[in-house]
């Protein structure tokens, strides 16, 4: 049986106080809860206080590009489909640079879960405006204020297929831990977009904002239907933060289509002995 000590790499990083301590914990003790060892965790991290995680987390891990931690997960999950596959990412890259892959993630219903750390700035380059901040909000590249709409994950992941969708919040750590338990657990492509305060940057989105207008999904809560969980996506524009899992429905996974993965790994299959016969005329 696995323990926290065992997911445990170097002491982080980040500002006394940041949200990505409480996230960092949960994921470590959703794992651990789940009796998931190191050696059976892929984590694919982005790039930023987030992707730092990198770190902080003991796994089978890559740290790539930034905006393409998808990506990358997508083609370990194929290579290899019995491990637990995970994104750690922050809203810039997962939403800003790396939307596309977003949008792309949900309709294939990939067999993955990608934790957001969603503090509205870009952390890691000190405090620019990212893709989840309200309009008006002001930033060292937003002087006068930010002029577009936010991007809103939560109705976008509903509306593209995701099969699980859920928000949590980086000050409220047993209920974190539930639902990324809940979002591990799921067979299809799943998101948690975890609200995280910047202390540092984001004098707007502090925990007494989120303390103040979140709240958790009642248990009579139905998350099945697509259309009630679409209104609860939107009632981010009125600065209100449901919490809990918005959305679920069963799918076949991604990989679950593919006939030559229905019995072994990718990784696990004989390799071609003849390289030079299957590239024919390219070499
Ligand atoms: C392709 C590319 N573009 C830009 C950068 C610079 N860069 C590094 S981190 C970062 C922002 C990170 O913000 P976010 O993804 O929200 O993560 P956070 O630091 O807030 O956790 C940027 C723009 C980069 N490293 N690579
Ligand atoms: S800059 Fe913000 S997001 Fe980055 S470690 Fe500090 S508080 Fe956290
Ligand atoms: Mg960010």
């Amino acid at each position: 049986m696995s323990t926290i000590q065992d997911f445990t790499g170097y002491q982080p990083t980040w500002c006394p106080g940041c949200g990505n301590w409480g996230i960092g914990v949960a994921i470590k003790s959703a794992l651990v809860q789940m009796g998931l060892s190191p050696s059976s965790v892929f984590v694919s991290f982005g790039i930023g206080c987030s992707g730092n995680m990198n770190d902080f987390l003991n796994a089978y891990a890559s740290h790539g590009l930034h905006g393409r931690a998808l990506p990358v997960a997508i083609g370990f999950k194929l290579s290899n489909h019995k491990m637990k596959t995970i994104v750690v990412a922050g809203d810039g890259d997962f939403y800003g640079e790396g939307g596309n892959h977003f949008l792309h993630g949900c309709r294939g219903n990939h067999d993955i879960t990608a934790i957001i750390h969603d503090n509205s700035v870009y952390g890691l380059t000190t405090g620019q405006v990212a893709p989840t901040a309200s309009k008006g909000y002001k930033s060292k590249s937003t002087p006068a204020g930010i002029i577009e709409m936010p991007v809103n994950p939560l109705s976008f992941a509903i509306t593209q297929g995701a099969t699980f969708v859920a928000q949590a919040f980086a000050g409220n750590a047993p209920h974190m831990i539930e639902t990324m338990k809940s979002a591990f657990q799921h067979k299809g492509f799943s998101i948690v977009n975890v609200l995280q305060p910047c202390v540092t940057f984001n004098k707007i989105n502090t925990y007494p904002y989120y303390m103040q207008k979140s709240y958790k999904l009642g248990p009579d809560y139905q998350p099945n239907n697509k259309v009630t969980a679409l209104g609860k996506a939107l009632e981010f524009h009125e600065e209100k933060f449901p919490l809990g899992i918005l959305y679920k429905e069963d799918r076949p996974a991604y990989h679950e289509h593919l006939p030559q993965l229905a019995d072994s790994t990718l990784v696990s299959q004989s390799k071609p002995k003849d390289l030079a016969g299957l590239l024919g005329d390219f070499i």
